[in-house]
C-alpha cells in the first residue's frame, strides 16, 4: 500500500508521474517526525536497503550518507556522496515474517542519512531542506515492495539491443585514426565489439555538439565504416556549453535566456573542460527541450548513442570562486607561513573545485519564478538527460537511442541507464561494481554497468580479466579508462585469448540478459537480487553481499580479490556448477545447499544455475546482429523444469507487449 504525504512546498521534481492524493497529516507505524528528520527505531537483526548509487554495502546500516550529485573519482569507504541521488530506504522489518517498508523522499535537494551511524538502531533522514513529498510503501515481501515502488515512479529506460553488446573506451583516443585501430585490433584478436566510445577529443575545443574539423574531419566515413562492422560509435556529451560568442550553440542559448544565471541576471561563469562556459538550464522546459533537440547534430550523421558526462554540474572552479580564492591565497602567502596558516593555504587553494558553495551562487527558472541551483541541485543530470530522450522521441519516434548519464535522481531512470562513474583499477571496486546493481536495480535504474578494468590508476591483467567476469553480466558492459593510466584494452594484455573467451561467453548470454531485462522493465522487477529477496528465512543467505541472483535462473559470485584461485560461494538450495573455460561450457555437476570453495582460475567464469530453470544460451556471434535469439541450447537440471518466459523482440522499436513465450523441454 502506498501512502503519499507533503511536508512544506515541494518543488515538483516529477520523479512520480502519477500522484496519489496526499495524506492530511503525516502518520506511520514506524517513523516519525522529530526536528527536521523522520526517524525511526531499527530492530536488532534489521537490514536496510536503499540509497541506490552510493559506497559501502548492500545492507546500508552504519554509516552516514548524504545525497548530494558530486563529481568524486574516489569512491573509497569514507565517502558519503557519489553522483546520484537516490532517496529511498527499504526495511526488511528484522524477520522474513515480520511488515516490510519502503520510503522515499522526493525532492531535488538533498538528504543526509544517519543509518545506525550515530546509533546503532536509529536511523534520521534529515532533508536539506523540509518541503518535499513523501511516499510509504508497506507490504509483506521485499521484491512486491519494490515493485510497487518501481511501478509509481515508472517504467525503466530500454535500450536498444545492440547496446547489450560489448564497449570499448577510453578518454585518450585523439581521432579516427585511433578509433579504427580499436576496431581492427578488436577484430584481429576475434574479440566481440558492438560499441566504441569517443570522448571528449572528438569535439572542436570541447564544444558540445560539433566535431573536430582535423583529427575528425572524416568523420562520416569513420561512421560508415563502423557501420558496416555493426559497431555503433557513442559520442560524449558535456554539461557546460563553451561561453563564446561565434560559437552558435552558445549563441543561440544566449539570445533566449536558456542558460543559468547569477543573483544579478548575468550568465554565471565556469570553467570546465572548454574553459569558461555556461550551464544550460535544463530545469527550464523550453531550455532543456532545445538542448535536448541539439543531439540532432549528431543523430543526423548516423549516431544513435550518448553518454551525458559532467553534469553533477562539475566544476572546474567558477569565475567567482577563482577571484575569492586567489585574493585569500595571496593574503595568507604574504602573511607568516606556519604550520597553520600552510593548512589553510592549502584547504582554500583545494577549495576551488566543484565547491559546493558554487551551488548557491546560479540560478534557475521555471514557470515565471526563480530558484537557486541549491534547492533543486540533484535534478540537474537528470534533467539533462530528460531533454535528450524527449528530443529523441521527437526526432526518432520509434527508435531506440542509447543514453545513459553519470548525475541522476530517481525519474532518470525512465529516460536512461547510469555507469558508475570514476572508480579506480582496484580489486575492490569489482565489488562495488556488484553491489551497486540491486541498489540500483531497486530504485529503476536497469541500465547500468561501472568501468570494466576501473578508470583511474594502472590496470593489471588479472583485474581486468577479474572483472570482464563480472561485467559480462551487467547490461552496461564497457571497459572504459582515463588518460594517463596504462593502456586497457583487452588486446594489450598478454592472454589475449582468454579475453577473447570471456567476452565471447557474454554474447552467449546475451538472450538471456536481454528478456530478463525486458521482463524486469515491463513488469517493474529487478534483473539482480540479493540473496535475501528470495531466501528470506535463510539466515546465511540474508547477509551475502558479494554474490547476486540474475534473472530467474541464475546466481554469479564472481572473484574479487588478486592472486585468488577460487572462492567460497554459499549455495542457497541445489545449484548446478556450471563453468566456462577456453570458449567450452563444462557441467560440473550439482553443489548441495551450503558453502562451498569452487576453483575459479583466471580464465574461467562460473555461474550457477538453480534446479528446475533452465538458462538458454546462443551459439554466440562478434556482435550482437550475429547473435541468433531463436536458436537456443536449453541448459537445466532437476524432474520438474518449470517453463522460462522468454523475452524476445526486434530490439530496436519500443513495442514491448506481447513478445513473452514460453521455453520448455520436452
Ligand atoms: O573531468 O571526459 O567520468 O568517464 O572519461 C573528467 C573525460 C571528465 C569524467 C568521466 C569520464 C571521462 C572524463 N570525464
Amino acid at each position: 500500500m502506498i501512502k503519499r504525504f507533503t511536508f512544506g512546498e515541494p518543488f515538483e521534481t516529477d520523479s512520480v508521474l502519477e500522484k496519489p492524493n496526499a495524506e492530511k497529516e503525516f502518520n506511520d507505524d514506524r517513523f516519525w517526525w522529530e526536528d527536521g528528520a523522520l526517524r525511526l527505531t531499527l530492530k536488532d537483526d534489521e537490514i536496510v536497503y536503499g540509497l541506490g548509487e552510493t559506497i559501502r554495502g548492500i545492507n546500508k546500516r552504519g554509516w552516514f550518507y548524504k545525497s548530494h550529485n558530486t563529481d568524486d573519482g574516489n569512491h573509497t569507504e569514507n565517502k558519503q556522496s557519489m553522483y546520484g541521488a537516490h532517496n529511498f530506504l527499504l526495511l526488511d522489518g528484522g524477520a522474513a515474517d515480520a511488515p516490510k517498508k519502503l520510503i522515499f523522499v522526493d525532492t531535488g535537494v538533498d538528504v543526509h542519512y544517519d543509518i545506525g551511524y550515530s546509533k546503532h538502531n536509529e536511523v534520521y533522514v534529515r532533508p536539506v531542506k523540509p518541503d518535499f513529498d513523501l511516499y510509504v510503501i508497506d507490504g509483506k515481501d521485499l521484491s512486491s515492495v519494490v515493485s510497487e515502488f518501481r511501478k509509481l515512479i515508472g517504467r525503466s529506460y530500454i535500450p536498444p539491443k545492440w547496446a547489450f553488446g560489448s564497449g570499448q573506451s577510453r578518454w585518450g583516443y585523439k581521432s579516427s585514426d585511433d578509433l579504427r585501430e580499436v576496431m581492427n585490433k578488436m577484430k584481429e584478436a576475434n574479440i566481440p565489439l558492438d560499441m566504441i566510445y569517443i570522448d571528449i577529443d572528438y569535439m572542436e575545443g570541447y564544444r558540445d555538439f560539433t566535431i573536430n574539423s582535423e583529427t575528425f574531419k572524416d568523420m562520416n566515413e569513420l561512421i560508415a565504416e563502423m557501420k558496416k562492422n555493426n559497431i555503433h560509435l557513442i559520442p560524449i556529451i558535456d554539461a557546460g556549453v563553451k561561453a563564446e560568442e561565434g560559437f552558435s550553440v552558445y549563441d543561440e542559448g544566449h539570445k533566449k535566456g536558456y542558460f543559468c544565471t547569477d543573483k544579478d541576471g548575468k550568465e554565471f561563469i565556469v570553467c570546465v573542460w572548454p574553459g569558461e562556459c555556461v550551464f544550460p538550464d535544463f530545469i527550464n522546459p523550453e531550455a532543456r527541450h532545445w538542448f535536448g533537440m541539439q543531439y540532432k547534430k549528431l543523430t543526423d550523421l548516423g549516431i544513435d548513442g550518448f553518454w551525458n558526462d559532467m553534469n553533477e554540474p562539475a566544476i572546474f572552479y567558477s569565475k567567482t570562486r577563482l577571484e575569492d580564492v586567489a585574493k585569500r591565497v595571496i593574503e595568507i602567502a604574504s602573511g607568516d607561513l606556519n604550520k597553520e596558516t600552510s593548512g589553510q593555504l592549502r584547504n582554500t587553494a583545494n577549495s576551488i573545485q566543484n565547491n559546493p558553495r558554487d551551488y548557491d551562487l546560479f540560478f534557475h527558472k521555471k514557470d515565471g519564478k526563480e530558484y537557486v541551483h541549491t534547492d533543486l541541485h540533484n535534478l540537474y543530470g537528470y534533467n539533462m538527460t530528460r531533454g535528450a530522450s524527449e528530443a529523441f522521441d521527437e526526432l526518432c519516434k520509434d527508435k531506440r537511442i542509447l543514453l545513459f548519464s553519470r548525475s541522476s535522481c530517481i525519474g532518470m531512470h525512465r529516460y536512461g541507464g547510469i555507469w558508475h562513474g570514476d572508480n579506480r583499477s582496484w580489486f575492490s571496486h569489482i565489488l562495488l561494481n556488484l553491489k551497486l546493481m540491486p541498489s540500483l536495480n531497486m530504485c529503476g535504474f536497469l541500465y547500468s554497468g561501472a568501468d570494466i578494468g576501473g578508470f583511474g590508476d594502472n590496470v593489471t591483467e588479472d583485474l581486468l580479466l577479474r572483472w570482464y567476469a563480472l561485467g559480462i553480466f551487467t547490461p552496461l558492459m564497457r571497459n572504459h579508462s582515463a588518460l594517463g593510466t596504462r593502456r586497457q584494452e583487452p588486446y594489450n594484455f598478454e592472454k589475449t585469448e582468454t579475453f577473447k573467451d570471456i567476452i565471447s561467453i557474454r554474447y552467449r548470454l546475451i538472450p538471456y540478459l536481454y528478456s530478463e531485462y525486458m521482463k524486469a522493465a515491463v513488469n517493474n522487477t529487478m534483473m539482480f537480487k540479493p540473496l535475501a529477496f528470495e531466501y528470506e528465512n535463510d539466515e546465511i543467505a540474508k547477509h551475502v553481499e558479494d554474490q547476486l541472483l540474475l534473472g530467474d535462473s541464475i546466481m554469479i559470485a564472481p572473484v574479487y580479490e588478486q592472486n585468488a584461485v577460487g572462492r567460497n560461494v554459499y549455495i542457497p538450495e541445489r545449484m548446478k556448477l556450471i563453468r566456462f573455460s577456453g570458449g567450452k561450457m563444462i557441467d560440473e555437476g550439482i553443489l548441495e545447499k551450503g558453502t562451498h570453495f569452487v576453483n575459479i582460475p583466471i580464465s574461467d567464469v562460473c555461474l550457477f544455475l538453480k534446479e528446475n530453470r533452465i538458462l538458454p544460451l546462443a551459439k554466440g556471434g562478434m556482435n550482437v546482429s550475429e547473435v541468433d535469439f531463436e536458436d537456443l541450447e536449453k541448459v537445466y537440471f532437476g524432474n520438474n523444469v518449470k517453463p522460462y518466459e522468454y523475452y524476445n523482440d526486434n530490439g530496436e522499436t519500443k513495442d514491448y507487449e506481447g513478445h513473452i513465450r514460453e521455453i520448455k523441454v520436452c
